[in-house]
């Protein structure tokens, strides 16, 4: 019980490798991504702690010890290991949280499953992440909780441990009342939410959503808003609103409600961009490409990423414009995070079905419009992609935030290259400059994706100067300082720690 600060995060903060029978525990391959950024918090604290599941055949009785010490170039903290046995992850991860929330946070009513749900365990999961925090956590500590997988330990650990600060962190969007209150379990789930000093999120939206829902379910007072900064008004976008709630009561209790758009190691990915050995490659990939134009679309298998609609609409490119055949080429990157589950699974097929189709309806021996790549590309190549394409092509039917569209902005030193990006997708508020367009309108997806092709290197190169600028002023040190401030004087609590560099400091003897 002496961490100042506790991160609860579904996912463990390292990998775990076999080697010689023996489990060693090694640096998350990719330096990218949300992790290591969550892990340079504990740089700046004296000790911290995540708390995490691990798969274990007998929970109670696990083969791994719950809690190790980890002392690496982040810091000094603890990891706790909750034991789950295959079937609470999968009712608590893989149904409760995947086909039950997953589809209503991302507005797809029609795919909510409540059968399946076993909500019990959802609970007792919640709990037992609830009780590590709260063993874990020093008098008056930091808990910062992620995710909706995650909705009812805020409510569980105020009970354990009155004394802490509770913040909670939503990637995903939060949907309109209408929505949300499909769930039967809603207002479990938003007293639990209320029950934390700061509850977060990418765009006003989702807090006014958040807020709607709250005030529709609970005796609940706004009282206080703000007027939304203009960098995050993208005039007559889907997403875009213009007075942001900040502060609630319930019970008595004050919760501060935040924005903080979560953005890229752009410094990082920009320095990988430059790198000779990726301009090397993005070499390589133009000289295959002959006179083409790449087309880059990259995104986890999911149905809410939109990856048929924009198959569907790069077929109908190609139907209207003869002219274009030969001279076009796909890249859909779409890696599947949830093998075993059948929505996804659905999702797969339908992608290569279509991309088969429209491969066999107007490829030639010497050129197949689609390359469709399920397998995880790795990073740095990744960025030598980012670097070559002429345009990327993000279009989720409804998406968080959307990290791919930064990654590419930020992999763009050269100052061109054309984004074109959904209005569903919260980046969409913040990167002004991209080609918006609606993933729900045909006319609007082809004309988009046409226009960029055809953009003048001019225009461009403006649009890109201006996407840079955002990407790299609201990069991922701008949200933990963004995080930070909310964490701190709002709550009325002690001052957060220093802002930590996402540099790690050099490893110390143990
Ligand atoms: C959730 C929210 C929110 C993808 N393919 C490969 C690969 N990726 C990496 C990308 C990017 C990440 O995966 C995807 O991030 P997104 O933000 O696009 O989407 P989600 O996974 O759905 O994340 C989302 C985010 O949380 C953060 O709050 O933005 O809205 O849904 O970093 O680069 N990476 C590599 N190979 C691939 O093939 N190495």
């Amino acid at each position: 019980m002496s961490s100042e600060l506790v991160i609860v995060y579904h996912r463990q903060p390292y990998e775990e490798v076999e080697i010689d029978g023996r489990t060693e525990l090694r640096e998350n391959k990719s330096p990218n991504g949300i992790v290591p950024t969550l892990k340079s918090f504990f740089g700046r604290v004296e000790r911290g702690a995540w708390v995490a599941w691990k798969l274990a055949e007998d929970p109670s009785a696990p083969d791994f010890e719950p809690v190790v010490e980890i002392e690496d170039a982040f810091g000094r903290y603890s990891v706790s290991r909750l034991p789950l046995s295959e079937r609470q992850v999968r009712e608590f991860y893989h149904v409760t949280s995947k086909e039950a929330f997953w589809p209503i946070l991302h507005g797809f009513k029609d795919r909510y499953n409540y059968d399946p749900v076993d909500w019990p365990n959802f609970r007792e999961v919640n709990w037992r992440f609830a009780e590590a925090a709260a063993a874990e956590a020093a008098p008056g500590a930091l808990v910062w909780v992620h995710d909706y997988n995650l909705w009812l330990v805020p409510g569980y650990l105020r009970r354990l441990r009155p004394d802490v600060r509770i913040a909670f962190y939503h990637h995903t969007p939060f949907p309109a009342a209408d929505v949300f209150n499909v769930l039967p379990w809603r207002r479990e789930i938003v007293e639990s939410l209320l029950a934390c000093d700061e509850v977060g999120f990418h765009i006003p939206r989702y807090a006014a959503n958040f807020v709607a829902v709250a005030r529709s379910l609970t005796e609940t007072d706004l009282i206080a808003d703000a007027p939304v900064d203009a960098d995050m008004i993208a005039e007559g976008t889907a997403l875009t609103e213009r007075i942001v709630p900040t502060r609630l009561r319930h019970k008595g209790h004050e919760v501060a409600v935040t924005v903080a758009p979560v953005g890229v190691d752009a410094e990082f990915i920009d320095s990988r961009a430059r790198a000779p050995e990726t301009l090397a490659q993005a070499e390589q990939i133009r000289a295959g490409l002959g006179a083409a134009q790449l087309l880059l679309s990259v995104g986890r298998t999911d149905y809410t990423k939109g990856g048929i609609e924009q198959l569907l609409s790069f077929e109908r490119v190609l139907e209207a414009r003869p002219d274009l055949r030969g001279k076009l080429r796909l890249m859909h990157v779409s890696v599947s995070a949830n093998r075993n589950m059948t929505a996804y699974e659905e999702v797969q097929t339908a992608l290569e079905q279509t991309a088969g189709r429209i491969n066999g309806r107007f490829g030639t021996l010497d050129w197949q419009p689609i390359a469709l790549i399920s397998r995880a590309v790795p990073f740095e190549e990744l960025v030598a992609y980012y670097r070559a394409a002429d345009v990327a092509w993000i279009t989720p039917l409804a998406d968080g935030m959307n990290l791919v569209a930064k990654e590419f902005v930020a992999a763009r030193p050269d100052g061109d290259g054309v984004l074109v990006l959904s209005e569903f997708a919260g980046a969409a508020v913040e990167l002004q400059e991209a080609m918006i367009t609606n993933p729900f309108s045909n006319r609007s997806m082809d004309q988009a994706v046409l226009a960029a092709l055809a953009m003048p290197e001019k225009e461009r190169r403006i649009r890109m100067a201006g996407l840079r600028r955002v990407v790299e002023r609201n990069d991922i040190r701008a949200w933990a300082r963004a995080v930070l401030a909310g964490q701190a004087g709002e709550t009325g609590a002690s001052p957060p720690p220093d802002l930590p560099s996402t540099e790690p400091r050099p490893p110390r003897a143990a």
